[in-house]
């Protein structure tokens, strides 16, 4: 049977009404009146993913016959959120489903409400591999998502007594109508072992004979473009014990030890490791990145590739995009593949494999580069460490060759790094085998080119290459902002949902009273809902009425949340001490979402101290409707869906040159909140966008920050020639916000005052200046809205189509193959 024959269902009211029940009762096995809200909600999702089927499947056949080339995102984290609404949205069915509903007396807003996110990811990196999937099936671009089904996703994170406890995600628990798993489609990883050299026919020939095995089951997941007809599939991996594994130890006799053979195969797709950006160098984290690498390409080879493909012209059919290095044992897995398992010479294999891989990187801390040590990838993949020694030996012969006299450049630019163990660099050995390798925003690239990979990027430049990342104005705008979404669709139609470059016609507009008028309406609806959200989720008070100013993303030092907290201090400090009257404070909301790496002390201290700062300033009745601090836990996609189509104010404000480029800054200026940042990131670009008059930027630029650091920066100068500053620090020292305990803080306090690797008390008198600009201009709410419209206006840069359209212009060279409609 073929896709066309199978019948789609109704769209409309009454069908949708049918197959709801139907799928409530002869799928869920529930009548209408012992159903849970849980149950409804079940039934719901299988009745909206009906409606994405036989797009599916005509998307796979039509792929099959057109054979056009795909691109394979590779990415350790996908950072999904909820499904539902996307997929209510792709289908055109919102309004119905909340007919339909509503006539069996159901809220559809309540059962969307059940929908457990997937949290797959970290943070913008497992986001940014979440947009681009959206973006590529919204513009009918062959793209297989490959990741990992982690059966824990990020924690979920608790407050205690303010300090953050976590607890495991178990977002499976309730069932998940999302995925499709298909273990008959398992396949056979290996691991340890050792390698054997033989020749045969006069040539060697290797081969890794491993010593354990785990299955790779694939789980599918729907990607629907927008109104297109295509669905393209996200593909995560779950770890299995393999039969035969079992079997061996059963027949032995040890029933407890084949079970606990098979516990252990299953954690390799336990857990999401919760650090970002600090590489741990974990054995198991080096299998989940293996697992994933081999079991996709494989899967592409094997099972997506037409059978008999000549796997010599496989560049022309697909290309690996390697989301930062964690997919990078790609690379001499393919290799592998072609040396050893279809016996093809060296130079062969490299020309093609050199074709096949792209690489972008995320970060620019040195500490965040992921190594693995000689030791570990020997012990675990033998055969991936001969052949990664031989690319290196064949490429820095090469660098030899065009730099005879440099010996020094040649060995810095080694694969193998010598101290302070022997160890693999990823990022190099990813850039030595990428045909690019790209960054994330103009000034990142920059950086990449100049500094981090400058050596590489002196002997080929041809290679580097910038792509800003984006945003899908799906979700983070149509789907989460569904009034400010009216109000544009009114203006100007619906064309930008797909096209956000349009949000320009905007513009005039920003001069039109009436519409300012209504802009500010939609705000205010926002921060309503909002307020109500965090009563209900957190039981937190907050005043619609204040300036929602907000600082959302993961905690870490680069991004300087003790540089928001010291303003926040400052200000309570200069109330106290009668130098500022609380009648002159602009009323503001200080909301904070973070979560910490668990083993990153630093972070959870911040965590505890905003915590506790907040205690403190929201019992202070002088404060009272002047200046709060919200902070609610378990930040995630479903709460950024809420949060920023309230706020009036993005802090963006991590140390230039520190922050890759953020995605975060660019949901916010879509949404109409102004950004008060450094000169960092896609900052730079925004700010450009938006222009200087619409966008508070304060602080060092990369440039002084390298020139401060070179001199040897000494944070005690600013805490000695800055009262302000002195005084905010020294009441945290005092034990002000910890029941008189000096010890508490004490280790972020010396931290700023000794170490402060990112220029927090550098920065704080100019950021303290620049929020006061912020309040000077939110003193004024006609032009205020005016800057808002603008910041609309002029962000459509940000959608995450346009950054496809560059990683298909400069990198991947695919092209759109439009999918037939029924
Ligand atoms: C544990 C090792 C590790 C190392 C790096 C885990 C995760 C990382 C990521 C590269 C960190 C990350 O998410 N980087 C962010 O990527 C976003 C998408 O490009 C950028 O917008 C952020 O600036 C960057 O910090």
């Amino acid at each position: 049977q073929t896709a066309d024959q199978i019948t789609t269902p109704q769209h409309s009211v009454e069908g949708f009404v049918q197959d709801f029940l139907r799928e409530l009762q002869f799928g869920q096995g529930m009548s209408m009146s012992r159903a849970s809200t849980n149950d409804q909600y079940l039934a719901l999702a299988r009745t909206v993913r009906t409606h994405l089927m036989s797009r599916w499947l005509r998307t796979l056949d039509h792929q099959r016959d057109v054979q056009a080339k795909s691109v394979a995102y590779l990415s350790a984290e996908f950072l999904l959120g909820r499904q539902l609404g996307n997929a209510l949205l792709a289908t055109d069915l919102e309004e119905i489903v909340e007919e339909g509903l509503a006539s069996l007396g159901i809220d559809l807003q309540r059962l969307r409400s059940m929908e457990k996110e997937p949290g797959l990811g970290n943070g913008g990196l497992g986001r940014l591999a979440a947009c681009f999937i959206d973006s590529l099936a919204t513009m009918n671009i062959p793209c297989i998502g490959y990741g990992i089904r982690y059966e824990y996703g990020i924690f979920r994170q608790t407050f205690v007594d303010g300090w953050q406890v976590e607890k495991p995600d178990a977002w499976l628990a309730q069932g998940s109508p999302w995925e499709f798993p298909h273990p008959e489609a398992a396949v056979t990883i290996g691991f340890g072992g050792r390698t054997e050299a033989s020749t045969v026919d006069g040539r060697l020939v290797t081969r890794w004979i491993p010593d354990w095995q785990v299955q790779a089951v694939p789980y599918n997941y729907m990607v629907p473009g927008y109104h297109n007809g295509r669905v393209n599939t996200l593909r995560l991996w779950s770890a299995a014990a393999t039969e035969s594994f079992d079997l061996s130890i059963f027949n032995a006799g040890d029933y407890s030890a084949a079970v606990r053979a098979q516990t252990a195969a299953e954690n390799i797709s336990k857990v999401l490791y919760p650090e970002d950006s600090t590489p741990q160098g974990k054995e198991l984290r080096l299998q989940q990145q293996y697992f994933f690498a081999a079991a996709s390409l494989k899967d592409f080879l094997d099972n997506v590739l037409p059978e008999g493909f000549d796997l010599h012209r496989l560049d022309e059919r697909i290309v690996f995009q390697l989301n930062d290095t964690h997919p990078v044992i790609a690379i001499p897995e393919l290799m592998r593949i072609l040396l050893d398992e279809k016996g093809w010479d060296w130079d062969e294999a490299w020309a093609l494999t050199q074709r096949c891989f792209a690489y972008t990187c995320h970060t620019l801390l040195p500490e965040a580069l992921e190594v693995w040590s000689v030791e570990l990838l020997g012990r675990l993949l033998p055969r991936h460490l001969e052949i990664i020694y031989r690319i290196n030996e064949d490429f820095l012969a090469e660098v030899h060759t065009a730099y005879p006299d440099d010996e020094l450049r040649v060995r810095r630019m080694s694969i193998i790094a010598e101290h302070p163990e022997r160890a693999v660099r990823m990022a190099y050995l990813a850039t030595v085998a990428g045909t690019k390798v790209n960054g994330v925003a103009e000034l990142h690239s920059q950086l990449l080119r100049d500094k981090v990979l400058q050596d590489f990027s002196e002997y080929m430049p041809e290679k580097f290459t910038n792509v800003t990342n984006g945003v899908t104005p799906r979700r983070f705008v149509r789907l989460a902002n569904p009034r400010l979404s009216s109000l544009i669709t009114e203006a100007i139609g619906d064309g930008w949902v797909t096209d956000l470059d349009r949000l320009r016609e905007l513009e005039p507009l920003a001069e039109d009273a009436e519409f300012r008028r209504r802009f500010r309406e939609v705000k205010a609806a926002n921060k309503t809902r909002l307020v109500d959200l965090l009563k209900v989720r957190d039981g937190i008070e907050v005043s619609p009425d204040s300036m929602l100013d907000v600082m959302v993303k993961r905690l870490h030092e680069y991004k300087r949340q003790t540089l928001k907290l010291l303003h926040v201090v400052s200000l309570y400090d200069q109330v106290r001490r009668g130098d500022l009257a609380a009648s002159d404070i602009t009323p503001r909301t200080v909301t904070f979402g973070a979560k910490a790496a668990p083993g990153y002390k630093m972070a959870k201290q911040t965590i505890g101290l905003i915590n506790a700062v907040g205690r403190t300033i929201n019992a202070d009745p002088v404060l009272e409707g002047r200046l709060r601090i919200a902070f609610p836990a378990n930040y995630n996609v479903t709460l950024a869906e809420r949060l920023i189509p309230a706020a009036d104010l993005s802090e963006q404000i991590s140390l230039a040159g520190k922050e890759a480029s953020g995605t975060g800054n660019m949901k916010f200026a879509l949404n109409g909140a102004l950004t008060i940042g450094t000169d960092d990131g896609a900052n730079v670009e925004l700010r450009q966008l938006v222009g200087d008059e619409n966008f508070f930027l304060f602080g060092l630029t990369e440039p002084e920050v390298a020139e401060i650091v070179e001199k040897g920066y000494r944070p005690t100068s600013f805490y000695e020639s800055n009262a302000t500053l002195r005084h905010a620090l020294d009441l945290i020292a005092s034990g002000a916000f910890s029941d008189g305990d000096r010890r508490t803080f004490e280790p972020i306090v010396s931290n700023l005052l000794y170490e402060d690797r990112f220029l927090v008390l550098a920065d704080f008198q100019a950021y303290l200046d620049a929020q006061l600009v912020v309040e000077r201009a939110y003193a004024d709410p006609d032009a205020w809205a005016r800057s808002a419209v603008l910041n609309v206006a002029r962000s459509g840069f940000f959608s995450s189509d346009r950054s496809m359209r560059d990683y298909l212009d400069r990198i991947w060279h695919a092209e759109a193959a439009p999918v037939p409609t029924a």
